[in-house]
C-alpha cells in the first residue's frame, strides 16, 4: 500500500522511516529541496543525535520503498496521505500558509478514496471550517464522497521521538466510519498504545488541550517559584516535598518554556473561542513567557551585588536549545534571553554542545574572564562540570542556575554566588 508523508520535520522524518520498516512504500514529500537532496544522498538533514533514528534511517534509506521528493505526483498513488508540517502562531492567530500550500499541492493530484490524515496540530474547528473547503475547492472533489480527512495529532518529544512514535496511544478524529478500519490497521503497525477514536473536531479539541494542560502546570510551578524566593525556601525542596503528597505532580520551574508544542498550542486553542475567556490558560502564557526576563533581572541583581556593571560584565550563557539533551532550538527560552541581553547591551558568549555554531570552544574557555555563568537548559554534558575549576577561570563568581542543574552548598564552597529559579540561599 503507497503513503505520502508532507512535511519531514521532527515528525514526518521519523513515521516515513518507521512506515517504510513496517513494509508500506512511503514517498516523503518536503518542499525544502535541499533536505530532499539530503535525505536521497543518505544524510540525516538534523535530528542526528535523536536515539534510534539514524541507525533507522540507514536501515530503510536504501529501500526501493522509501522515497524521497519535493514533488506530489506520488500523492496519485496514495491510500492515505499524511501532513506533519509545521502549523506556527503568529501573535495570536494561527499561521497555515505551510499547511494550506501542502494541501493546494496535493489537491492537483487527489483522486478517489483517498484518506489525508493531518497530523498537524490545529485550532479546534479547523478541519471542518477550513481545510476540507479549501480541499473541495482545489480539487473540485467532494469531502466524505471522494475523498475522506480525519485528524491524528501527533504526539511526540524530542529525544523520545521513536519511542513515543511507537508506543504513546493515539487520538484519531474522523467523520465517516467507512475509513474506521483501514486507519486503525495502519496505527496498529506504528503504535502499541490504544487507538482512540473520537470526531474530528474533539480530535483537535484534545491535542490543543493536552499542552495547554502542560502550559498551565509548568506556568504553576514558575509562579510558586518566585514566591518561594520572596520567602525565602527553597522551591526544589518545596516541589519535592508536595510531591510526596498523593495525586500531585508538581512540574519543574526554570529559565522558561521552549518547544515547537507547549508555547504554541494553547494559543491556537484559544485563537478558536470567540466568546469565551480563558484567562488561567493566557496567564500562563504569560508566565512562562516572563521566565527569560525572570533570569535576566537575577543577572543583573548578581553583578550589582559584585559591585560589577552590565556594560563592563560577560555572560556565558550554556544551552541554546530548547529542552536538554537536543538540538531543537525552537522557540528557545535562551533566544529570548539573548534579545533581552541586547537591549541592555550586555556581552555574552553562548555554549551549546548539540549545536555546532556554539560547540567549537570548550566550556572552561567560555568561562575564562566571564563574571556570570547562566544555566539555560540541563544537557547532560554540564553534569561533569566541576564547579571549582570554573571558579578559578571566572573574572567574577556567579552562576545563575536557570534548571537546578549544580549543587548550591559546592557553589558556596568555591565563593561562588548562587542564585537559582527559586532557590536564593544566600
Ligand atoms: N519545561 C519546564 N518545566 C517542566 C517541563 C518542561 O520548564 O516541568 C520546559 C522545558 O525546559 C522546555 C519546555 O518546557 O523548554 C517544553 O518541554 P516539554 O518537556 O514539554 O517538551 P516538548 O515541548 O517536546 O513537549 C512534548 C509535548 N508532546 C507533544 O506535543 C506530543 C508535551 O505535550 C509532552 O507532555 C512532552 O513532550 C512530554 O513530556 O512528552
Amino acid at each position: 500500500m503507497n503513503i505520502v508523508v508532507v512535511g519531514l520535520g521532527y515528525v514526518g522524518l521519523p513515521l516515513s522511516m518507521l512506515l517504510s520498516k513496517k513494509g508500506y512504500s512511503v514517498t516523503g514529500i518536503d518542499r525544502d529541496i535541499s533536505k530532499i537532496k539530503k535525505l536521497k544522498s543518505g544524510v540525516l538533514p538534523f535530528a542526528r543525535s535523536e536515539p534510534g533514528l539514524k541507525f533507522l534511517f540507514q536501515n530503510e534509506v536504501n529501500k526501493k520503498r522509501l522515497d524521497y521528493s519535493s514533488t506530489f505526483e506520488k500523492v496519485k498513488k496514495a491510500k492515505y496521505v499524511i501532513v506533519a508540517v509545521n502549523t506556527p502562531v503568529q501573535g495570536k492567530s494561527p499561521d497555515y500558509e505551510p499547511l494550506k500550500s501542502a494541501l493546494v499541492s496535493i489537491s492537483k493530484y487527489l483522486h478517489k478514496e483517498v484518506i489525508i490524515i493531518i497530523e498537524s496540530t490545529i485550532s479546534p474547528n479547523s478541519t471542518l471550517k477550513v481545510l476540507v473547503p479549501l480541499l473541495e475547492k482545489e480539487s473540485d472533489m467532494k469531502f466524505n464522497q471522494d475523498f475522506y480527512v480525519s485528524v491524528v495529532p501527533e504526539r511526540i518529544r524530542p529525544n523520545y521521538i521513536l519511542k513515543q512514535l511507537t508506543s504513546i496511544p493515539r487520538v484519531i478524529g474522523i467523520s465517516n466510519s467507512k475509513i474506521k478500519n483501514g486507519i486503525k490497521t495502519l496505527y496498529t503497525h506504528i503504535t502499541s498504545g490504544s487507538i482512540n477514536f473520537t470526531d474530528i473536531t474533539t480530535a483537535e479539541v484534545v491535542k490543543t488541550v493536552e499542552n495547554s494542560y502542560r502550559d498551565v502546570q509548568i506556568a504553576f510551578a514558575n509562579e510558586i517559584a518566585k514566591a518561594a524566593e520572596e520567602l525565602g525556601v527553597n522551591i526544589w525542596e518545596i516541589r519535592e516535598l508536595v510531591n510526596k503528597s498523593p495525586f500531585h505532580n508538581m512540574h519543574k520551574p526554570g529559565a522558561g518554556v521552549g518547544g515547537h508544542c507547549i508555547p504554541k498550542d494553547p494559543v491556537l486553542f484559544m485563537s478558536s473561542l470567540k466568546h469565551t475567556k480563558t484567562p488561567l490558560l493566557q496567564s500562563a502564557r504569560n508566565i512562562n513567557s516572563s521566565m527569560p526576563n525572570f533570569i535576566l533581572d537575577h543577572i543583573i541583581k548578581s553583578l550589582k551585588l559584585r559591585r560589577k556593571t552590565i556594560q563592563s560584565s560577560k555572560i556565558t550563557i550554556l544551552g541554546y536549545s530548547y529542552v536538554e539533551n537536543s538540538e531543537d532550538s525552537r522557540n528557545s527560552p535562551t533566544i529570548s534571553l539573548i534579545k533581552l541581553l541586547k537591549t541592555k547591551k550586555i556581552k555574552y558568549s553562548i555554549h551549546d554542545p548539540y549545536i555546532k555554531e556554539y560547540s567549537k570552544k570548550k566550556i572552561l574557555s567560555h568561562l575564562k574572564g566571564s563574571d556570570c555563568l547562566v544555566l539555560m537548559v540541563a544537557h547532560k554534558q554540564y553534569n561533569q562540570i566541576n564547579i571549582g575549576s570554573i571558579s578559578k577561570v571566572m573574572r567574577t563568581k556567579i552562576i545563575i542556575d536557570g534548571r537546578n542543574l549544580f549543587d548550591s552548598e559546592v557553589a558556596k564552597e568555591n565563593d561562588i554566588l548562587y542564585i537559582g529559579v527559586g532557590n536564593n540561599p544566600n
